[in-house]
């Protein structure tokens, strides 16, 4: 089913000078960008966007962390995106995450994972009227 996701490269990937990297994968993969956006999270977005997280241990260093920079947002469209593209993204936990996957691929850490992609169709229209609306 031709479905749409939507993918946030976090500050570390932007910082890092992996955005064209990143993107890339999803372009060469098949997928049609239809929407992409660079800006900085204000704390008032960044709260609303983890708000499934609050109470967590890791929360206050997951905002401070996604508000610290610009991050890259992308509306990615084809078959099965969404499990597609968290197939392409893999473990939370990048020393996790199989090699091929971005992930896997590209971190250490798990707070400063790169990326993020929506994992279902409700989180991806949650998440992106957050940030395309
Ligand atoms: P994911 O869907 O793979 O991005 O992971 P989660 O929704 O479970 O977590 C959201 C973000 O919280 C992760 F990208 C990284 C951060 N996190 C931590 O910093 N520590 C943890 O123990 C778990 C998640």
């Amino acid at each position: 089913m031709i479905e749409r996701t939507l993918i946030v490269i976090k500050p570390d990937g932007v910082r890092r000078g992996l955005i064209g990297a990143i993107i890339s994968r999803f372009e060469n993969k098949g997928f049609k960008i239809v929407d992409l956006k660079m800006f900085r999270m204000t704390r008032k977005q960044a709260e609303e966007f983890y708000a499934p997280h609050v109470g967590k241990h890791f929360y206050e260093e997951l905002i401070s962390f996604i508000t610290s920079g610009p991050v890259v947002a992308a509306i990615l469209e084809g078959p099965s995106s969404i499990s597609v593209v968290r197939k392409m993204i893999g473990s939370t936990n990048p020393l996790e995450a199989a090699p091929g996957t971005i992930r896997g691929d590209y971190g250490l850490a798990i707070t400063e994972n790169l990326i993020h992609a929506s994992d279902s169709v409700e989180n991806f229209i949650r998440e992106s009227k957050i940030i395309f609306s």
